[in-house]
């Protein structure tokens, strides 16, 4: 089973995607896609779709967009709730310890790492940044 994650750009900046990706092979799943790319406010205003109404959705767009992002399509069993429970809960304080978010986020907007939530989630969420998987 695949599943979506995005390294936001406060990793990006603070040069923790060498930690971050040696977590998801440590823990047995594979990297199946990979690449570096900064999203535009179109293509994050439809990733982040189902936030359009939220108070905190502008914030969230011009975080996302403020620089390059690593995105990669992980494989592994029931990759979706297992790779979840790595990352952690939206609030880095409130996540788990050993969590990526506890260990490498700093606010709730500047939480490190997105990850689809739903099998749904993240068929509409890959077409954003890897059009062509199937
Ligand atoms: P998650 O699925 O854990 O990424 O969390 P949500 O789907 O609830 O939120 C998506 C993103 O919106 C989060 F990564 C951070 C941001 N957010 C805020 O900035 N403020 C909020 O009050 C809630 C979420």
């Amino acid at each position: 089973m695949d599943t979506l994650i995005l390294l936001k750009p406060d990793v990006v900046r603070k040069n923790y995607i060498g930690k971050i990706l040696a977590k998801f092979e440590e823990n047995g799943f594979k990297i199946k896609r990979l690449k570096m790319l900064t999203l535009n406010r179109d293509e994050a205003s439809d990733f982040y779709s189902v936030h359009k109404n939220k108070s905190f959705f502008s914030e969230l767009v011009d975080f996302i967009t403020s620089g390059p992002i690593v995105a990669a399509i992980i494989e592994g069993d029931n990759a979706i709730e297992r790779v979840r429970e790595l990352i952690g809960s939206t609030k880095p304080s409130e996540a788990k310890i050993g969590t990526i978010r506890r260990e490498f986020g700093s606010s709730i907007t500047e939480n490190a790492i997105h990850a689809s939530d739903s099998h749904e989630s993240f068929i509409r969420e890959v077409r954003v940044v890897f059009p062509d998987y199937s």
